[in-house]
């Protein structure tokens, strides 16, 4: 069976040791899913965040998850999608889902769920994403067999199609 799998869910209510938030660098809550999740989370969650002090593009950062059913909250960063400099935001984009997986899997974390980072606010083409987004779960997958499983959180029919096939 895949350890892979993909929902349409609304991450906050999603039951697994970590999810992923797309964040900005200021961690300090912001729209989408950012804001979806702050606003489940509760006050300790910013309180957690200004400590930590902000985050670069493509890197991660881990806190607690308050009141969401998910122990930690991976903070990650997604590029701003300009298409000037593709190579370089899909190296950023690869980072945020290679750092959130190592760093959720340091913290003994072996389930964990992500949103369609960047493909949002921040623009980017959600085929591109998808794709770029399976490319480094499996590998990850491949090279930490005790990770059990990463779910995929789709908010919208487009973005679970542009997934599924990815999937493929
Ligand atoms: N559960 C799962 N997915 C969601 C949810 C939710 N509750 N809400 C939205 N999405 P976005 P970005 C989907 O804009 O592009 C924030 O203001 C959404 O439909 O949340 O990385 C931050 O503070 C889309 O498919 O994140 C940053 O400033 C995906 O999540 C900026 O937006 C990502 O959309 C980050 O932009």
């Amino acid at each position: 069976m895949s350890k892979i799998s993909l929902i349409k869910e609304d991450i906050t209510k999603v039951h697994a040791d970590a999810i992923v938030n797309a964040a900005n660098s200021a961690l300090l809550g912001g729209g989408g899913v950012d804001g979806a999740i702050h606003r489940v989370a509760g006050p300790g969650l910013p309180r957690e965040c200004r400590k930590i002090g902000g985050c670069p593009t493509g890197e991660a950062r881990i806190t607690g998850g308050y009141n969401l059913p998910a122990k930690f909250v991976i903070h990650t960063v997604g590029p701003v999608w300009s298409g000037r400099a593709a190579e370089r935001e899909d190296a950023l984009l690869a980072g945020c889902y290679r750092n959130s997986l190592a760093l959720a899997y340091e913290n003994g974390v072996r389930t964990i769920a992500f949103p369609s980072i960047s493909t949002g606010a921040y623009r980017f083409p959600v085929e591109r994403a998808s794709k770029i987004a399976v490319r480094e779960i499996r590998e990850f997958l491949d090279s930490h067999p005790g990770m059990e499983k990463v779910i995929i959180v789709c908010f919208g029919d487009e973005v679970f199609r542009a997934y599924e096939e990815a999937l493929k």
